[in-house]
């Protein structure tokens, strides 16, 4: 049922397909069949090459996203307005940290070690979400983060726990967790500014709403008849829901959140479509995303920057920890 168009191996140089032993012909045959039959693929398992590299590109990506995504709303934590949002943002920031790492050895079961995916992110070569590329302007933004980037975030990850790549499923289970909690602290932030705020507090939520809306709808990449990745990715069972189908969910849920919230979203042409029982919304702009993904977002830059300058400042932690780490060794040996 699974083409192998993909995996086709090809000779060095060449573009003619290249024999398979009938070894691997096996090898290949069996691993379809588990994944027809919807069982998990573990590290130690035989993977076709480009499974194992579609799996590095998609969790790379991800691990990425997770520490870059750390910076817009640290930006607030010396200014957040109260101990208790100041503690509760200090433990959503170091939690998507955390996310990082479990994504990171999750990659690195798949023989890719972490510093040569930070390197790829750190030269500019590796993606990472466009939603980080927007500035965070106002304390609104970190509740609408919450809110919007983290429901969305969840909307796409929760399938991702029945991903056929058994290490990646196991990471995302635990980070799901996480995640729903980070979306609700960010709507009741939002819901306290709404409901007891001041006039001016009410306008705030709602302007940040209206910069955040477009490209959270934008982080489900892109429409499925324009996504080069989909049809492989759903056969291999890496990807359980379609880009879409993910952002209609989103806008159907967010619909309903907004109403108790009293806020709206930017879009004249939100309906209710009696005919297909969801949200019809307005043309999105994949020209704007385009071109944040290719490196031309509003932060783009500073968001690069910032992890660079933070690597290169991080470097005498690493080597104490790595003498540290050798000291513990020759004690153990001694
Ligand atoms: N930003 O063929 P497609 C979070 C790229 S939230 C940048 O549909 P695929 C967090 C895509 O990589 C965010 N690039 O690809 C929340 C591909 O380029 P390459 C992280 C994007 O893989 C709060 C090209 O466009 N979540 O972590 O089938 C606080 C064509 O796309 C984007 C994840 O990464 C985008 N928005 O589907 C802190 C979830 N969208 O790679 C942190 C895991 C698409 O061929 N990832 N592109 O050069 C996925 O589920 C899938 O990779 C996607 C894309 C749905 C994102």
């Amino acid at each position: 049922m699974y083409t192998q168009a993909m995996d086709t191996l090809r000779e060095e140089g060449g573009d003619k397909p290249a024999l398979r032993t009938a070894e691997e012909a096996q090898l290949q045959q069996r691993f379809d069949n588990r994944i027809d039959a919807g069982e998990f693929i573990e590290a130690k398992d035989w993977m076709p090459e480009n499974y194992r590299k579609t799996l590095l590109r998609q969790i790379s990506q991800h691990a990425h996203s997770e520490i870059v995504g750390m910076l817009p709303e640290g930006n607030w934590i010396t200014r957040a307005p109260t101990l208790k949002r100041k503690a509760i943002l200090l433990a959503k920031v170091q939690d998507e940290g955390g996310h990082g790492l479990y994504l990171y050895a999750a990659a690195e079961t798949l023989g890719t070690s972490r510093d040569q995916m930070l390197d790829a992110l750190h030269s500019g070569k590796a993606k990472y979400s466009s939603i980080f590329n927007y500035p965070t302007l106002t304390w609104a933004d970190v509740g609408a983060i919450g809110w919007l980037v983290d429901g969305a975030a969840i909307m796409n990850q929760v399938p991702i726990c029945r991903c056929s790549f058994a290490p990646y499923a196991r990471a995302m289970v635990r980070i799901c967790r996480e995640e729903s909690f980070h979306q609700r602290q960010g709507y009741d932030s939002l819901l306290v500014m709404m409901k007891e705020g001041t006039e001016a507090q009410r306008a705030m939520v709602q302007e940040a709403v209206n910069r955040w809306w477009w490209p959270c709808l934008m982080m489900f990449g892109p429409p499925d008849d324009q996504s080069p990745n989909s049809v492989q990715g759903m056969r291999w069972g890496i990807k359980r829901v379609s880009n879409d189908t993910l952002r209609q969910k989103f806008v159907d849920a967010a619909m309903q959140q907004a109403e108790v919230l009293g806020v709206t979203f930017p879009d004249p042409d939100l309906r209710w479509n009696e005919a297909t029982g969801h949200w019809d919304y307005g043309a999105i702009d994949w020209s704007e995303f385009w071109r944040v993904v290719g490196g031309e977002g509003p932060c783009n830059r500073e968001r690069l920057a910032a992890r660079v300058r933070a690597w290169e400042e991080g470097e005498w932690v690493r080597e104490a920890a790595l003498a540290h780490a050798r000291k513990f060794d020759l004690k153990e040996a001694a």
